[in-house]
């Protein structure tokens, strides 16, 4: 059948010279590169849900993405955050010594363009210039070994001040601020961190006396307490007790940021649930503030996925949390630029992560295909001619070409989706299917397609309750595929073990998923054992006598092995098992499921 679809595309090609620039045909300049108003907006996108935010640096000593950005910021947030513009450093960098223009620049911006602006922040040990701790004799107050009331007075005037000042400057036009950032310890027995100078010279009132001035200067403003992980178990028990304790001695505390600076793995969705839950029984307000997902040796793909699941979250607790603000706005900009943790990359063009977030439901690649295309054509030289989204074509309808498709010699089709070529008009008849180049010699088709589709590929679970053979055990196979996580096939025997499944059909499989021993309720569903299956293979056959492999895995221990296929044909598919366990001499496996993920070709 392959060589079939070689032969096939040699003239296809040729005949697509007739494909017009109509309907989704786009045709790309150089590069192929859209305008930032091309692109889905996350703003209108998540409107109904929470301000979707941006931390922006404004400043010339900074890396300006205020200025280089401006398109990408007006058409994506409806939240601005300065980096750096508005920390005491920057706004009062000696004693009086007020400094707006940069951080009203961005405000004035954000005013025009109808964006909220969070302050960022007011209270913070660090970025605050020594001056605020210094006593007249131009000595460190928090150095003193003994601290007077007098010294104590003189730093909650500035503090007070510096509240008063910055607030009454911009009104109304911050609607939140981060009244104090980082407080809490991160270790030890104490709720404060010891190395603030605020809480050397104050203690813990700092806070009270920070948040209630806040609120006195302007009783409009959300009064948020800031920190970095405050969703995590090791810190959240300490960040709950002192907010406790200042709300109920009245203290006007509105809102938690949960900063965000997370990586692909690390901190669980789970973990983070339940710290929104119970800042939320605290009767206070979410804003995710700081958010960026590091790669540290991930993929974008993977990284795409993290954004995606984080931001499934968000929405559905977008009834507590209000605000997310991502830390910035291309990768080589970003405080953490080593682990590409945005959603632009440095030439502000998208990345999968940001096409995560355009609708969450979908895989990014489903996203972006929707949105720019699911194939593009290339020409021997390697440049893109021409492009196509999602959907069906009959090609004797698509003439006034944009771009020439004779001079087409190759396709890139996008991850997760076909282009299905027909004999008949209408999407009938005989189909040839592509996925990759590979398999595309180009020119082919001219004599026989007359329409084409292009379609996202459904991803059912396919081996689901269809036939079942095993070299060991076979009567009791069928539990594999049967959909209970609670009834397996389990020899014990002399490996190598195998269990087939016939499709009933011609598929093409996008991803296997095999859940092991430790998934069962004997082993009581742990992420990893031992007792896994440690070396087994997918494969895959036409006929169910020929087979061979299509994805290898060896020295597995993990509970469930969920991986992706670069999307093959197969009739029948196999699960070959050599090595049962890590463990010596335990031949014992448990498969309590082996699940297929592909679409129907025929
Ligand atoms: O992103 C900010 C970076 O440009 C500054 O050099 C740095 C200085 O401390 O502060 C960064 O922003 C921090 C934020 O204000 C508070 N939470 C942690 C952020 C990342 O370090």
């Amino acid at each position: 059948m392959k060589r079939r679809f070689r032969r096939i595309f040699g003239i296809t090609l040729l005949f697509l010279t007739l494909v017009a620039a109509i309907g989704s045909v786009t045709v790309l300049g150089q590069g192929g590169k859209a305008q930032a108003s091309e692109l889905p907006s996350l703003r209108e996108i998540y409107q109904d849900y929470f301000e979707i935010g941006a931390a922006v640096s404004i400043a010339g000593w900074s890396s300006k993405t205020f200025d280089r950005h401006r398109e990408l910021i007006e058409h994506h947030f409806s939240s601005l955050t300065a980096e750096n513009e508005m920390k005491p450093e920057a706004l009062q960098p000696g004693p009086g010594n007020f400094r707006f223009t940069d951080a009203d620049r961005m405000v004035d911006f954000a005013v025009e363009q109808g964006m909220k602006v969070r302050g960022h922040t007011l209270v913070w040990h660090a970025q605050t210039g020594d001056w605020f701790f210094r006593d007249g004799k131009n000595q460190l107050i928090y150095e003193k070994d003994v601290i007077t009331e007098a010294d104590r007075q003189l730093v909650i005037d500035r503090l007070e001040n510096h509240i008063e000042v910055v607030m009454e400057h911009f009104g109304d036009k911050v609607y939140a601020w981060d009244v104090v950032n980082e407080a809490v310890s991160d270790g030890g027995g104490a709720i404060h961190r010891p190395d603030s100078p605020w809480f050397q010279i104050l203690g813990d009132d700092f806070m009270k006396i920070a948040f209630t001035k806040a609120h006195e200067v302007n009783p409009n403003v959300k009064l948020f307490y800031n920190d970095y992980n405050p969703e995590m178990a090791y810190k959240r028990g300490r960040t709950i007790k002192m907010l406790e304790d200042l709300l109920a001695d009245g203290v006007p505390v509105h809102g938690i940021g949960i900063q965000g600076h997370w990586s692909v793995d690390g901190t669980t969705i789970k973990e983070i649930e339940q710290a929104i839950r119970m800042y939320a029984d605290l009767g206070l307000e979410i804003h995710i503030t700081e958010m960026d997902v590091g790669m540290e040796g991930f993929t974008e793909e993977q990284q795409a996925e993290r954004y995606r699941e984080l931001f499934q979250l968000f929405k559905k607790h977008s009834d507590v949390i209000t605000s997310v603000t991502i830390w910035g706005i291309t990768d080589d900009a970003s405080w953490r630029r080593d682990e590409n943790p945005l959603l632009f990359d440095g030439n502000g063009e998208p990345k999968p992560a940001f096409w995560a977030l355009v609708d969450t439901d979908k895989p990014w690649y489903v996203n972006k295909a929707e949105y720019t295309n699911a194939v593009e054509f290339f020409n021997s030289a390697g440049e893109m001619v021409g492009a196509l989204k999602p959907g069906d074509y009959n090609l004797n309808e698509l003439d006034s070409l944009g771009f020439n498709l004779a001079e087409v010699t190759g396709l890139q089709v996008e991850k997760g989706h076909l282009i299905t070529f027909f004999e008949q008009e209408g999407q009938q008849g005989t189909a040839w299917h592509f996925i990759t180049t590979e398999d595309f010699a180009g020119g082919a088709m001219a004599t026989q397609a007359k329409s084409l589709s292009i379609a996202s590929i459904e991803t059912d679970n396919i081996a689901l309750n269809k036939p079942t053979k095993a070299n060991v055990l076979g009567e009791r196979a069928h539990r594999a595929v049967d959909g209970e996580k609670i009834s397996s096939w389990s020899p014990s025997a002399e490996p190598p073990y195998w269990l087939e499944v016939d499709l009933e059909g011609t598929y093409l499989l996008s991803r296997w998923v095999v859940r092991l021993h430790g998934t069962g309720p004997l082993a009581g569903e742990v992420e990893e054992s031992p007792f896994n299956a440690a070396d087994f293979s997918l494969q895959i056959s036409d006929d169910g006598v020929n087979w061979q492999d299509v994805d290898v895995v060896e020295g597995n221990t993990a509970s469930i092995c969920d991986r992706d296929l670069n999307l093959v044909k197969a009739s029948y598919v196999r699960l070959y098992v050599t090595r049962p366990t890590s463990v010596d001499r335990n031949n014992s496996l448990a498969v309590y499921e082996f699940e297929v993920y592909g679409t129907v070709l025929d």
